[in-house]
């Protein structure tokens, strides 16, 4: 059942630095409009100009000293403009949002990551989404060296990829933990094959939901 007002679908994309969520929102986009719906495509922390300022604190500010209570508080700052100002309005509109990234990722990176109190992050999500959650969640899973591969061919990691190989896999372990707790919303994707092979799985679970909801 959609929250009151709420007619288009939500629907988040999930997964370690690197294992390839960014190069496939196109193709999950395709999906959703070949099948009549129109789509927003939107990215957290971001979305909003308050929340890509955010966003440039938490990934590049490496100077700064961040508290981690801090840093789970910019998150869902950044988050609450982005759902008042963008998703829930376009979700009000009939609209499909689709997100890179969304709470999951506060719960594998402030959570398992950082060890911060998943009590605490679950009740700072109530008071910011109160009845929203995503639809569906498409978990992008790879090993940690496939990831750290994929992302190191970029230059410039920012503070959550140049973190050690034990937190992420603390991230990896929470959004699996996360998956099997909800097998229903979160779908993981095998995302070490090869590109072609990730594309024709996103396509038929985005098939999948949207037959069901027919
Ligand atoms: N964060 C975010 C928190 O800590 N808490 C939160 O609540 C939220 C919302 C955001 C950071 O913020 C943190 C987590 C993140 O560290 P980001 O830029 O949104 O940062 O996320 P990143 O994970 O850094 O994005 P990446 O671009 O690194 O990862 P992607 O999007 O998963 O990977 P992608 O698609 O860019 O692919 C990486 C490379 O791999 C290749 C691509 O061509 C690309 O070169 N690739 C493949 N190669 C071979 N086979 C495949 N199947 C491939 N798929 C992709």
């Amino acid at each position: 059942m959609s929250p009151s007002g709420v007619r288009g679908k939500f629907i988040t994309v999930e997964g370690q630095d690197g294992a390839g969520k960014t190069t496939n929102l196109g193709q999950i986009e395709r999906v959703i409009r070949a099948s009549g719906y129109e789509v927003l495509r939107t990215r957290e922390p971001g979305g909003t100009p308050l929340g890509d300022t955010i966003r440039g604190l938490v990934l590049h500010g490496g100077n700064l000293d961040i508290d981690p209570m801090a840093e789970l508080l910019l998150i869902f700052a950044a988050r609450a403009q982005h759902l008042n100002a963008v998703i829930r309005p376009a979700l009000t509109a009939g609209m499909w949002v689709v997100c890179d990234r969304f709470t999951d990722a506060t719960y594998a990176y402030q959570g398992g990551g950082r060890g911060m109190d998943v009590g605490v992050i679950g009740e700072i999500e109530q008071s910011v989404q109160q009845d929203l959650r995503p639809n569906l969640t498409l978990l992008f899973d790879v090993d940690i060296a496939t990831g750290a591969e994929r992302a190191g061919e970029r230059s410039g990691h920012d503070r959550f990829e140049s973190e050690e190989a034990a937190f992420k896999g603390r991230v990896r372990d929470a959004y699996l933990a996360r998956a099997r707790a909800e097998p229903d919303r979160i779908r993981v994707i095998d995302a070490v094959g090869s590109l072609d092979r990730v594309q024709g799985a996103v396509e038929s679970i985005m098939r999948e939901y949207i037959d069901s909801l027919r």
